[in-house]
Order: C-alpha cells, then sequence, then structure tokens
C-alpha cells in the first residue's frame, strides 16, 4: 500500500527531536533550539510530500513489500525526509531569490517577522540537517558514502539549473532573445528533474541493496529526467495560469523576467506586434497591468491549449519509455507510481 501524508508525518517529531539534541554538542542555547524548531516546522512541513513519500513507496515495490519491517521503514521514512529538508532548502533559497510572496498557503519565510536576510544562512541549516539525519541513521551502512555522494551531486544539480533559471532572467533587462528551449531545456532539467524524481528513486535503490555502479541507475535516470521535466513544465503553467488559492503561491515568473515555458512558446508563436507587446511588458515588476498584457497574448496565441497539446504528449512518451523498461533492474511500478501522482496535476 503506498505511503500515507498521515504515516509519513507521523516521524518528523522525531526527526525535529533528533536533530535538536545533537545541538547540545554545538554549544546551542534553548534560544538558538527554539529558533531552529520554529524554523524547521514552518519550512519543511506542509508541502505535498510527494517527493519524500516517494522514496518509501519506492521501497516497498523494490522489495515486493506492502508494508516493511519496522527498522526498514524508518530508514526509508528518514530518507524521505531528507529529500523533504533538501527541498526546504531549495525553496527558502528559491523564494528569497525570485521574491515571491507565499509558499504552501503562507507568506514565504524570507518575508516573516525577523527573518528577512537571515533566510539565506538557514537555508544553509535547512542543508545540513540533511547530513545529521543520515550520519545518525545511516552511518553503519555500507552504501552511507553512496547516499551522501549522491545528496551532494544532487544539490550540485539544483545549484547549477537554479544559476541559469537566474542569469537568464536578469533584473531590469529585458531581452528575449536570451530565451530558447534549449535553455528552458537546461534550466528544468538541472533546477527540477534530478532532485524531485532521479533522487527520491536512487535513494531507495541504495537502500535495498543496488550497487551504486548497476545499470539500474540509468534505467530509472532515462524515465525520470523526463518525467521531472514535464513536471517543471506543469510548475511553469501553473505560476501563470493557476489558482493561487489552490497551488499556494502566487507567481512571479512573467514579473521576474523568467525564461519559463509559457514565454518561451509565446515566443515561437508571436506575431511582430505581438512580440512588441512582450518585449514591452514582460519582466516589468510594477504596474500590474504589465503582467496582465502579457497573459492577453498568451491568450491570443493559446498557450494553454498547446499545454495540453504537450502534456498528452508528455504523458505518452514517458509511458512508451516505461514499457520498455527491463524489470530484471527495476520493475516498472516504480514509475508508474511516480507517472500518476505528476499527470494531469492542478496543484
Ligand atoms: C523551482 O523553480 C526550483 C527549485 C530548485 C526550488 P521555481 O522558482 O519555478 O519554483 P516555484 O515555482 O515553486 O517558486
Ligand atoms: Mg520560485
Ligand atoms: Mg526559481
Ligand atoms: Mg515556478
Amino acid at each position: 500500500m503506498a505511503t500515507t501524508r498521515a504515516e509519513f508525518m507521523e516521524i518528523f517529531p522525531q526527526l525535529t527531536k533528533v536533530l535538536l539534541s545533537d545541538l547540545t554538542s554545538f554549544g546551542a542555547t534553548p534560544e538558538m533550539t527554539e529558533r531552529i524548531k520554529q524554523m524547521f516546522e514552518y519550512n519543511v512541513m506542509g508541502g505535498k510530500m510527494n517527493r519524500g513519500m516517494s522514496v518509501v513507496d519506492t521501497v516497498k515495490i523494490m522489495r515486493n513489500e506492502t508494508e516493511l519491517p519496522k527498522d526498514i521503514n524508518e530508514k526509508a521514512m528518514v530518507l524521505g525526509w531528507a529529500v523533504e529538508w533538501l527541498q526546504s532548502f531549495f525553496l527558502v533559497s528559491d523564494d528569497f531569490m525570485d521574491e515571491s510572496p507565499t509558499r504552501r498557503g503562507q507568506p514565504t519565510w524570507y518575508r516573516c517577522e525577523g527573518v528577512g536576510v537571515m533566510a539565506i544562512n538557514d537555508a544553509f541549516i535547512l542543508e545540513s540537517a540533511i547530513y545529521r539525519l543520515l550520519k545518525k541513521y545511516f552511518r553503519e551502512e555500507p552504501y552511507y558514502i553512496d547516499l551522501v555522494e549522491l545528496f551532494h551531486e544532487t544539490a550540485y544539480q539544483t545549484e547549477l539549473g537554479q544559476m541559469v533559471d537566474l542569469i537568464t532572467a536578469p533584473e531590469n533587462d529585458v531581452n528575449l532573445d536570451r530565451f530558447s528551449i534549449q535553455k528552458h531545456r537546461y534550466i528544468v532539467e538541472y533546477k527540477t528533474a534530478y532532485y524531485s524524481f532521479y533522487l527520491p528513486v536512487a535513494l531507495a535503490l541504495l537502500m535495498t541493496g543496488t550497487p551504486a555502479d548497476s545499470p539500474a541507475f540509468k534505467v530509472a535516470m532515462d524515465i525520470l529526467i523526463p518525467l521531472g521535466i514535464y513536471f517543471q513544465v506543469q510548475d511553469d503553467y501553473l505560476d501563470c495560469c493557476g489558482d493561487p488559492d489552490f497551488i499556494g503561491k502566487i507567481g512571479t515568473d512573467i514579473e521576474d523576467n523568467k525564461c519559463s515555458w509559457m514565454v518561451v512558446q509565446a515566443l515561437d508563436r508571436a506575431s511582430p506586434e505581438q512580440r512588441k507587446i512582450l518585449d514591452e511588458n514582460y519582466g516589468r515588476k510594477k504596474p500590474a497591468e504589465h503582467a496582465l498584457r502579457v497573459k492577453q497574448v498568451y491568450k491570443e496565441l493559446d498557450i494553454e491549449g498547446l499545454y495540453k497539446k504537450y502534456e498528452d504528449q508528455a504523458i505518452a512518451e514517458i509511458q512508451d519509455k516505461i514499457s520498455k523498461v527491463d524489470e530484471s533492474l527495476v520493475p516498472k511500478q516504480v514509475f508508474t507510481a511516480f507517472l500518476n501522482k505528476v499527470a494531469k496535476r492542478t496543484k
């Protein structure tokens, strides 16, 4: 049976406790400990937790068990939460860099009273928590170093993706010629696909005894990277067309001059007049009319309709790849479970 949110959340207090008691060996005062507790609770909890729960679900599929033995279950949960800690590290920094006002239906962390630029250091603390958890729960395992390296590699990939995302979107310097399908593809692959899709499955493979040099990792990558790209295209679409109350965040891609899937597609189809409107209105923080004009062009070009077509095609391609998987390496169910969580999502 798939792990439920409630089951997954059950272990969170234990992990926070472990991380907080570990702080005493770093000379932490009660004030420090309390602040970190609040920071963890505010930023690590409250998301969809799909990434984290996928680790546990993948371990179940790999072991062909609906219920895991207690010790295995705990370890899988810890790895799942380590992914959620990684995610919170990226989101706290991403929201600061994107100047996003809301996340998961609440103000972004850097906008909270008394936080501001401290959010940068808090992001680093969130990252460090991953390695504290790994050390505490996996130090004695033969695959310990593989876990550590995997987190390091994946964080680096994400940071490179974020770098290109930011370089492509300089403030007060709109030049839509900078954007291209290729650039967009690099950004979404690196900033999202590795950490959101490949990482949870690769962790589960390592935990279930797959040697780090097994071809199973490539099989996983060949499906999960396209799936992750599709997921980030959905994120780009939802940034523009999703309901902020429902998705829990207010979109900022147009204002932030981002190389989003929406604008790349619009540029590909725009008439000279429409292109002029995009040139004159994209990447302007204020007033809000600029973003509305951009959205009007998207409407004229029916980018939404194009997105629906892209979505059907992406799903079909991924399903086709899954059908060809060598199940002696990875069961197909690992991928179908993931695809089902993502396909046609609206949040
Ligand atoms: C997401 O990019 C990438 C990371 C590494 C968080 P984004 O800015 O589009 O994400 P969101 O829409 O959630 O702010
Ligand atoms: Mg963002
Ligand atoms: Mg961003
Ligand atoms: Mg986004």
